[in-house]
């Protein structure tokens, strides 16, 4: 009788044994045959699906838009420090995206969570952001440091925008938008950011494209995938960053005297 040792790996999104490497079953012919692009193979490497052209499309879009946000935004200035110190561009690189967390760009898994919870419990928009200020949690995906009520996150219109021409729902989305209301009533820069769109409009995706089952939304929600695009999307623009810096030969950087407090 023959008995398999057991593995010290499971995997399940790809496989290089064959003629041609997979992903999610599907081979690369067959991804190039069929024109596939970038959400396609997000789709097949980190949903196992393939998934509608609109879904694929957005998700496209969400990687486009948040590619960069200029120099200032506390990626890119990670990246430019260390690729000033002479770092190789692996190390700028990683140094910015070290940066991605709960205030900067990795708001997005909260996001889904906190408005999907919300949401699905028919909390109202008053009920929800007044009790996370009670238990004294910033609501993830609202709020931005430039963006104004005034002055609105032209990415955040976009993504709205293209949801709303071609998904079947946008019951979250709209739902984070009643909540931009209500904390814009509190303060003029508590808008609707880019993160939170991503996290609610992804929630409708999941939702409404009928490619999930509710466990595997819930699943999806809770391990949290999506800050994955704005890391993977950053990326691009960190790299950018990086090379924009050694082609402009730039000196070590030291951050001016004149702007630290020296305080005892
Ligand atoms: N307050 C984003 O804060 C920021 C509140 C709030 C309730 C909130 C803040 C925040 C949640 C995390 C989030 C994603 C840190 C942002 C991104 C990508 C980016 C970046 C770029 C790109 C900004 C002043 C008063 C205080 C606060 C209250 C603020 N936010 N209350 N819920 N969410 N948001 N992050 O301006 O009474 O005075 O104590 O944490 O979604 O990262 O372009 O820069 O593409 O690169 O520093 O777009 O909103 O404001 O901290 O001085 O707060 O507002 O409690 O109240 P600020 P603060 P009080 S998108």
């Amino acid at each position: 009788k023959l008995v398999r040792a057991p593995t010290h790996i499971i995997s399940t999104i790809s496989d290089d044994r064959g003629e041609e490497p997979c992903y999610a079953g599907v081979p690369m012919s067959s991804i190039v045959e069929r024109g596939y692009g970038v959400g396609d193979v997000i789709s097949l490497l980190w949903f196992k699906r393939s998934l509608p052209r609109y879904c694929t499309q957005f998700i496209e879009i969400c990687i486009m838009l948040c590619a960069d946000h200029g120099p200032c935004v506390s990626g890119a200035h990670n990246t430019i420090v260390t690729a000033r110190a002479g770092k190789d561009l692996v190390s700028s690189l990683v140094s910015g995206l070290l940066t991605i967390g709960p205030r900067f760009g990795g708001a997005i898994d909260d996001a889904a969570r906190y408005f999907k919870d919300a949401y699905d419990r028919g909390l109202s928009p008053y009920e929800f952001v007044e009790g996370m200020k009670k238990k004294g949690i910033r609501v993830p995906g609202i709020g931005h440091r430039i963006k104004r009520r005034d002055n609105r996150d032209k990415r955040v219109e976009l993504l709205q925008q293209f949801a709303r021409t071609h998904f079947p729902s946008v019951k979250y989305m709209e739902y984070a938008v009643e909540v931009e209301t209500f904390t814009l009533s509190k303060a003029n820069n508590l808008v609707l950011n880019v993160d939170g769109a991503i996290g609610s409009l992804f929630l409708d995706l999941l939702a409404g494209s009928g490619m999930f089952t509710k466990p595997e939304i819930d699943e999806i929600v809770e391990i949290g995938y999506l800050n994955g695009l704005f890391v993977l999307a950053r990326a691009i623009g960190l790299i950018g960053h990086t090379f924009d810096q050694k082609r402009l030969k730039q000196p070590l950087y030291r951050h001016p005297w004149e702007d630290v407090l020296y305080t005892k």
